[in-house]
């Protein structure tokens, strides 16, 4: 059945919640886990499933993003497989970027139409989880679904944040409202397992995953022109009008790294002895580029700490942090609960010689510093005895080479701090 779909991957749109790190590159191309990209994680819970005909749909076409997909997506020529990047474009008939998540994927339906398929798998791109999508697809056919919404239970603080429903007792979803108020929430709490229950997890949640049958999506989208957003519009549309919605209830771990809270939780929760979202599972494969990088050499100490492919970290102390490729780490620097994401290239003794004259310390973390709760973009120059959030907690706000969210605090792509710089 996995060759009767295709599989849409709504990249993101202007990717203000993950600012800074959306500045130079689109939201998929946001490195994850020391050696991912963000787009990744779908890629490969569609792979994993063998539904490999995958469009990534993006509000613009970044470099990288191409780059990444281009040397990592490669398939033999007797499959059907391909990853394909589709970035609003101007039409004649559509002068305008994608207006939301419907919009997306009704200006791309031409790219699709000639395609065989019969099922449409719609994923968002900023989350973290390990699902089978070939199940979620084998209850939608056994359910005679029109559109399966894949749902997980969530407490009342994260209700807020998501399109909350509720179903009968036969899976099939009667309502449904989009990040509802918590004045308006305690109606839309559902029956829920004991253990759910326990941890307050009452209110059932989109997770933004759905599988449309062939001819509702395009009946829905040719037919509500005007509807530019699954979870505000055409979703309650669907169900209103008593078309067949049903949800396939998750039981697995599942995250949305949307915002830099989140997204610096769910990194930092790798480090974790047994984590939630487990990379090492053979079964469920995050795919990647494979980049020929030396081992990791190490010669400081690490407590619950990732290290990625082509580090180098000297006499240093690391605790709980996530430390992405060619990263290269000095002596005597203590760095806590931080993702550092490393480099995209080394620097030559050229590079070096110019950057010394220019009085820029080479590329990486120097000696001496102090870092804490931050988040180090890819390409950054760290001088020596550079403090970063080790004071008192600082307001959120948006810097020359940093910015502040929620406490953490986010180094711009390339910057360069120089000596005794503190934030
Ligand atoms: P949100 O995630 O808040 O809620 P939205 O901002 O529409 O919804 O994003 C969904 C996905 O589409 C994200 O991956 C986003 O980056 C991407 N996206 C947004 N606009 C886009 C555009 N113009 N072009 C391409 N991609 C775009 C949705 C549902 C909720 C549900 C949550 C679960 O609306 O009902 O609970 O997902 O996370
Ligand atoms: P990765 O997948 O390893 O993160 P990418 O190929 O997506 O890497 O990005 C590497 C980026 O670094 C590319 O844009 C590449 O052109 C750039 N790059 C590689 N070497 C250098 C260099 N010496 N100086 C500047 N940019 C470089």
């Amino acid at each position: 059945m996995s060759n009767a779909v295709i599989s849409l991957i709504l990249g993101g749109g202007s990717g203000t919640r993950l600012y800074p790190l959306t500045r130079k590159r689109s939201k998929p191309a946001v490195p994850v886990a020391g050696k991912y990209r963000l787009v990744d994680i779908p890629i490969s819970n569609c792979l994993n499933a063998d539904m490999n005909r995958i469009f990534v749909l993006t509000q613009f076409n970044s470099a990288s993003l191409n780059k990444h997909i281009k040397n990592t997506y490669h398939f033999s020529h007797f499959s059907k497989a391909f990853v394909d990047i589709l970035a609003a474009e101007q039409t004649p008939d559509n002068p305008t970027w994608y207006q939301g998540t419907a919009d997306a994927v009704r200006q791309c339906l031409h790219h699709i139409d000639n395609y065989e398929f019969e099922y449409v798998l719609i994923l968002s791109g900023d989350q973290l989880y390990q699902m089978d999508f070939r199940e979620m697809l084998q209850h939608h056919i056994e359910s005679q679904a029109e559109v399966s919404i894949a749902t997980i239970p969530v407490n009342a603080k994260d209700a807020s944040d998501f399109g909350i429903l509720k179903t009968d007792n036969e899976g099939l979803i009667t309502s449904f409202t989009e990040k509802p108020k918590q004045d308006v929430l305690a109606p839309w709490a559902s029956p829920v397992s004991d253990e759910m229950q326990a941890e307050g997890r009452i209110y059932l949640a989109s997770m933004g995953i759905y599988i449309f049958s062939r001819k509702t999506l395009y009946d829905l989208l040719n037919g509500q022109q005007s509807s530019t957003d699954f979870g505000k519009e055409l979703i309650p549309y669907a169900i209103n009008a008593d078309m067949k919605v049903v949800s396939y209830q998750y039981t697995g771990y599942w995250t949305d790294i949307g915002n830099i809270s989140s997204f610096w939780e769910a990194n930092l929760g790798l480090t974790d002895e047994i984590p939630k979202f487990n990379l090492f599972d053979e079964s469920h494969i995050i795919y990647s580029r494979a980049r020929m990088l030396p081992p990791a050499k190490i010669s400081g100490t690490l407590k619950n700490t990732i290290i990625s492919d082509g580090s180098i970290i000297l006499d240093s102390h690391l605790e709980r942090c996530v430390v992405g490729i060619r990263t290269r780490i000095g002596r005597n620097s203590v760095i806590t609960n931080s993702y550092v994401m490393g480099s995209d290239f080394y620097q030559t003794l050229e590079d070096l010689d110019r950057a010394k004259g220019k009085g820029h310390p080479p590329m990486g973390i120097g000696d001496n510093c102090r870092i804490n709760n931050a988040i180090i973009d890819k390409n950054c120059s760290i001088g020596n005895n550079v403090q970063i959030n080790v004071g008192d907690p600082l307001p959120d706000g948006d810097h020359e080479v940093y910015a502040v969210k929620d406490g953490i605090v986010v180094i711009k792509n390339g910057m360069v701090l120089p000596d005794g710089f503190v934030i």
